[in-house]
């Protein structure tokens, strides 16, 4: 069972993954409107894994007793035109999120509610490679340059993403 402080700073979370989703959803739109069709699957794969990140916390709180309790999802607020402006918001977004991450690993140790420890430390895991991910992508983009044939052939390479979690988020959660 765990106490009623972690449970309410896990719905928080809850909600900001499902942000990230929502966000990321956003993104894809923009890019499938911009004909980027490779660079909007990547966004939407992104959305999946989001989706899969607030699901495994909500899980959690139904296998420990505790009701998730859902709050309003903000509406996303792009201000990226470019291609390299998303993945830069990108990155920018899971900074925020590993901060947050690692505040709610903090809270778990200060609270010596070890489960909840050993369920973070998986998403601190999945915040570098999150991380990971968008400096890869800024890297490429920064040494395309202006190439149009580079912007082309990223939007390919990003357009081979497949989501790997699994699509049915109430199944049992396997490692990923
Ligand atoms: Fe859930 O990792 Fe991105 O936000």
């Amino acid at each position: 069972m765990i106490s009623k402080k972690v449970a309410d700073r896990i719905n928080l979370q809850i909600n900001r993954e499902t942000f990230s989703a929502y966000l990321y959803m956003a993104m894809s739109a923009h890019m499938s409107d911009d004909g980027y069709n490779g660079i909007a699957k990547w966004f939407m794969t992104q959305y999946h894994e989001e989706m899969f990140h607030s699901m495994k916390f909500y899980q959690y709180l139904v296998d420990q007793g505790a009701k998730p309790v859902l709050e309003q999802i903000d509406k996303p607020a792009i201000k990226a035109k470019t291609i390299k402006e998303f993945f830069e918001a990108t990155l920018e977004h899971e900074k925020f999120v590993t901060a947050s991450i690692r505040e709610l690993l903090e809270l778990a140790i200060s609270e010596k509610d070890y489960a909840t420890e050993n369920l973070v430390r998986w998403y601190i895991d999945e915040q570098a490679e999150e991380e990971k991910n968008a400096i890869e992508i800024l890297r490429n983009i920064e040494l395309m340059g202006d190439s149009k044939h580079g912007l082309f052939m990223l939007n390919i390479e990003l357009g081979k993403r497949a989501v790997t979690i699994p699509l049915d988020y109430t199944a049992p959660f396997p490692a990923v």
